[in-house]
């Protein structure tokens, strides 16, 4: 039972229904809601929100919110917002599909930011003063402490930041999370900032518990649903030679001696190639690994079941069901081998740098000089959003961009003449891989780049048409970047116009 979970007296008392408390969230407000990457979000609340919205709607009356998330929450939450068009502005990071069409529509106000920024922009004041924040946890402590779920991710400046707050006690949680977070709430504005205290992956610098000022705690509504658990595909071919390149290209670094067996700390992002590449580390001849990213998946799991990596930093678990599983009846084991941080900790540019994190971030496509698209799909539609990959790219000791050298059946090349969004700059991305093969761009001048990326990276169907772009642009004039400005995005023109990059 949920109410069980609250040990303070008088939290207790605020328990009430998630449509009691959808009663205090009015038409305009502007709300905190914690989730990060399918974790931590309130189950209950949105749907009351949502349903309040469409019978605001169905009268002809205004329903909107403002709503700032940690990154992507679930179906339960934005999906269900989203479909009542009840989110005017949304930021930093979602992956929805129908908040998605709300945010390329010009529905839904969508700032996409680095995840590290966050926080610091709460506290600064940018997003105006969050009328309520809800938040998910595990439970109350006697003293009114929050015991927070599988992700922390902004909670600590949500709950600073806001006027008043409302707990979803969630009795689908293990109970065994307790003790698994590290909140460090001191990172403060400069310049009276100072260093953040960590020289490990595995630094504890703050307490288990979330603070929260009880007399701003309106409701407590208690859910037994679990996170998004969406299932991992099998890694498929592309997937396993993308990983192969990534591994061999470490160990090649081990035994040059320039990396130590253990690697560095790893990062790695979201979806099906880069968990492949953590089930590649799992017959990798490195041990005790670790890990310090954002979201820690499946892949990461395993490798500390198995006991490759020795310990993993995140500030979200994101599994596949099969993994929750494993992740619940192992907790004990895990307990002193995960830490769950505040976002603003795991994505922090100064430990990053200082750790020397090897970042691993999927792209949607990248240009022949190594400039990154993660976000727009023929430069104008909205996918999920930069998230962390920009806060790894540009500090990591390594950045790895993987991804499968087309997309849509072979209609795309994923290396195109000039992105057509850019995210990462060619100054922050180190590695560009796909099936085909690995660009390694450190040390290299632009005209260096294209070569080696056209000739390692890109598919056969698109290596010639690269090839002759890039001839026809030396020709032309050259210079340190050669482009022809007005055929760099037609690649690009010609799919919106043919459904094909490929000139038929
Ligand atoms: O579309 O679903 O309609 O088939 O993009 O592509 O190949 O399944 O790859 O799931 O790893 O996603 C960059 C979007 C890649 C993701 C991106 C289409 C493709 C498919 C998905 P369909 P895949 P992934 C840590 C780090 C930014 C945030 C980030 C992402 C869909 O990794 O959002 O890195 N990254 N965060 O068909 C048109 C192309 C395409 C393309 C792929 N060139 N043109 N469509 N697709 N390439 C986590 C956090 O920050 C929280």
């Amino acid at each position: 039972m949920s109410i069980e979970r609250i040990k303070h007296e008088g939290l207790r008392q605020k328990v009430m229904t998630a449509e009691q408390a959808a009663e205090f969230v009015k038409d305009g407000m502007n709300l905190a809601i914690t989730g990060f990457t399918g974790a931590g979000y309130p189950k209950a609340l949105p749907t009351a929100i949502a349903n309040k919205a469409k019978a605001a709607h169905a009268k002809g009356e205004k329903f909107t919110i403002g709503m700032v998330t940690g990154a992507s929450t679930a179906p339960e939450c934005d999906g269900v917002l989203a479909e009542a068009d009840a989110i005017h502005f949304r930021s930093p990071f979602q992956s929805d599909p129908t908040l998605r069409n709300n945010i390329n529509a010009g529905k839904t106000a969508y700032q996409d930011m680095h995840l590290s920024h966050v926080e610091q922009q709460m506290r600064q004041g940018f997003y105006g003063k969050f009328d309520i924040t809800i938040i998910e946890a595990a439970g109350i402590t006697e003293d009114g402490k929050i015991i927070c779920a599988m992700g922390i991710g902004h909670a600590v400046e949500a709950i600073k930041n806001a006027e008043a707050v409302i707990i979803e006690i969630n009795a689908a949680l293990s109970e065994g999370l307790e003790g698994m977070h590290d909140v460090y709430a001191d990172v403060g504005l400069p310049p009276h900032r100072k260093p953040i205290p960590i020289t490990g992956p595995f630094d504890r610098i703050g307490s288990p518990y979330l603070e929260c000022d009880t007399d701003k705690v309106l409701a407590v509504v208690l859910t037994n649903a679990g996170d998004r658990n969406s299932k991992f595909a099998e890694p498929d071919e592309v997937s396993k030679r993308i990983a192969a390149q990534v591994i061999d290209f470490l160990d090649h670094e081990v035994k040059a001696g320039r990396l130590p067996k253990s690697l560095l700390p790893l990062q790695s992002g979201v979806g099906n190639v880069a968990n492949a590449v953590m089930a590649g580390l799992l017959d990798a001849p490195f041990d005790d690994l670790t890990g310090y990213t954002e979201v820690l998946q499946d892949g990461m799991l395993d490798l500390i079941l198995a006991k490759k990596m020795k310990t993993a930093s995140a500030t979200a678990l994101s599994f596949s069901p099969d993994a929750l599983a494993r992740f619940n009846e192992n907790i004990e084991f895990l307990k002193d081998k995960i830490i769950l941080r505040p976002m603003e900790i795991s994505n922090n540019p100064e430990v990053i740098r200082r750790l020397g994190v090897i970042g691993m971030n999927s792209m949607i496509e990248a240009d022949i000089y190594g400039n990154v698209n993660s976000t727009h799909v023929m430069g104008t539609k909205m996918m999920n959003g930069i998230g962390g990959s920009g806060d790894f790219t540009r500090n990591g000791f390594f950045s790895f961009y993987v991804s499968p050298s087309t997309a849509k059946g072979g209609a795309i090349s994923a290396i195109v003449p000039m992105v057509s969004h850019h995210d990462h700059t060619e100054h922050d991305v180190m590695f560009i891989v796909t099936e085909q093969g690995m660009a390694d761009l450190r040390g290299k001048a632009p005209r260096q780049r294209a070569k080696l990326i056209i000739e390692n990276c890109s598919h056969p169907d698109y290596r010639d048409m690269l090839r002759d772009y890039y001839d026809r642009a030396e020709k032309a004039g050259g210079l340190q970047t050669p482009h022809i400005l007005l055929e760099a995005l037609s690649w690009h023109q010609r799919f919106v116009e043919t459904g094909d990059m490929r000139i038929k």
